[in-house]
């Protein structure tokens, strides 16, 4: 993403229901496997055009709200039912603006059809409970109530399953929402909201600000948003939730990642092998449950290095489009940087580079942000590549005594997002499950995979106590109500008329 002077403005806001022009600096879209390719531009949004987003928002709150959830629930159907009859057309405009394989880029936009399906039914649930009272002739029970307004800010590296895992929940929950896409993938969001438009969706329910840094700081600021979901790095996050925390906003945050893949000697090795590639070079590495950290039984230590090390330079490296192509480029060119930053900091530290470590600037990679996959051995736990979240095709291999050490270190980081073991011991597998520090743990499974029904999230510095998608995403997006009635007539006291 640059910014330049001219050409057509193809990208634009969306407040109240209609496509207007931001008055900010001008954005490009590069295709980051060719960045000779541009694929669109647009204005960023200045504070005057998330003031109107906002606006908007706050305007068609009330009648949304009184929406029946069913009724709600009917438009979001709609657009889940739009989203998987455009899957392929998503999935091609996702790889070209973002890089990720077409494979994966038609699982993001499934998840997001599956995010729609799953929230369309709980229109016709968004339960409470009914409880007894203490007293009497009383009834006890509780409801959900809308929050507010919602401004949502989304990453780049799931550019329609993480918007979606946001808007669908705020939506049938009651509220409206200003979204703030990643600048870095534009389109895919615009071609969300059009479906939400095109599903019929009322005007300001679901505004749109695009833009950096700057436009998601003036969201986060306006005192017109009640409720912030951000989704980044833990940087951000943080001033995220420090401004949150000043003005009492709710806030929830989903953040980075050093996920850790477990493997001892009873496994698969070739499941285990496969499992940990897939979790490190999935979406060349660019997911917050990448695999970074693989601790390994010495017993399979040097087999498994010497095999995942062959297999990481099979990887065919390449723009997502062709087929064959196994591992897409880094989003842009900081990120290259940044990843190339990391390596040669982790070579500073003294660890050993097995295989990658350097930007690919082959004749025919020459104009993308295409990194090898990177392999390091011999680290120390106190190394940054080992502490850091690096976001990018890097992992460590490390060997350990056994599974009581790979608990130990594979829980001595300051993220608790996904986790993984591989065993055929059952009884490692649940003390695994019982005592990995993390929101997720996979038994025979990478670290990445997550499914739209289950609660997504995790702790420490990963995330703020709350849980993404499920039916956890919906306390995320509404307040609880108690309710009490009593129909006995007269006063009654709780805590106090004891017969
Ligand atoms: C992310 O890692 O940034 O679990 C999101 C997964 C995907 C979502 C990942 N369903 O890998």
């Amino acid at each position: 993403m640059r910014t330049g002077r001219r050409g057509p403005i193809n990208l634009k806001n969306f407040i109240g229901g209609k496509w207007v022009q931001a008055r900010g600096r001008i954005f490009k879209n590069l295709n980051p496997a060719d960045t000779r390719q541009e694929l669109d531009r647009f204005r960023e949004a200045t504070r005057d055009d998330v003031e109107g987003a906002v606006l908007a928002a706050r305007t068609a709150l009330k009648s949304w709200t009184l929406k029946p959830a069913p009724k709600r629930a009917e438009i979001i159907l709609r657009a889940g039912r739009m989203l998987e009859q455009n899957k392929e057309r998503l999935a091609r405009i996702m790889t070209a603006e973002m890089g990720k394989v077409l494979k994966e880029a038609r699982g993001d936009v499934q998840e997001a059809v599956d995010m729609a399906y799953y929230t369309a039914g709980e229109g016709r649930r968004l339960d409470g409970a009914t409880l007894p009272s203490e007293l009497p002739d009383k009834f006890a029970f509780t409801i959900r109530r809308p929050v507010g307004v919602a401004g949502l800010i989304t990453p780049w590296n799931f550019p329609m399953a993480i918007p979606s895992w946001k808007i669908f929940p705020a939506l049938i929950c009651g509220n409206t929402v200003v979204l703030k896409p990643a600048e870095d993938t534009p389109r895919s969001a615009y071609e969300f909201v059009r479906i939400l438009e095109e599903a019929g969706l009322p005007a300001g329910v679901c505004n749109m600000v695009l833009g950096g840094g700057e436009t998601g700081e003036c969201l986060v600021k306006h005192p017109g948003i009640d409720l912030l979901s951000f989704t980044g790095s833990s940087e951000i996050g943080r001033l995220v939730a420090e401004h949150c925390g000043r003005t009492l906003k709710r806030c929830s945050l989903e953040m980075g990642g050093k996920n850790a893949q477990i493997v001892l000697a009873d496994a698969d090795f070739d499941l285990a092998l496969e499992g940990a590639l897939w979790g490190a070079f999935g979406t060349t590495g660019q997911r917050c449950t990448a695999t970074s950290r693989v601790y390994l039984e010495r017993r399979i230590y040097a087999k498994f290095v010497k095999a995942f090390v062959a297999q990481a330079k099979k990887i065919k490296i390449g723009s997502g489009k062709k087929p064959g192509v196994e591992m897409g480029p880094l989003i842009n060119e900081t990120q290259l940087e940044r990843v190339h930053a990391h390596v040669t900091g982790g070579l500073r530290e003294g660890a050993h580079l097995e295989c990658g470590g350097k930007i690919l600037k082959t004749k025919a990679l020459a104009h993308g942000h295409f990194y090898a996959p990177t392999v390091f051995t011999h680290t120390r736990d106190s190394m940054k590549i080992i502490r850091e979240e690096i976001f990018g095709p890097v992992t460590c291999l490390i060997p350990v005594e056994d599974f009581e050490e790979a608990l130990t270190r594979a829980n001595d980081s300051a993220y608790g997002l996904s986790s993984s073991l591989y065993t055929r011991d059952v009884s490692l597998a649940m003390r695994a499950i019982r005592d990995l520090e993390a929101g997720i743990t996979y038994i025979n499974g990478p670290t990445i995979g997550a499914e739209v029904h289950l609660p997504f999230g995790g702790i420490k510095n990963t995330g703020n106590g709350h849980r993404e998608a499920g039916r956890s995403s919906l306390d995320i997006f509404s307040e609880w109500k108690s309710v009490y009635v009593d129909f006995s007539g007269r006063l009654q006291k709780a805590q106090i008329d004891l017969d």
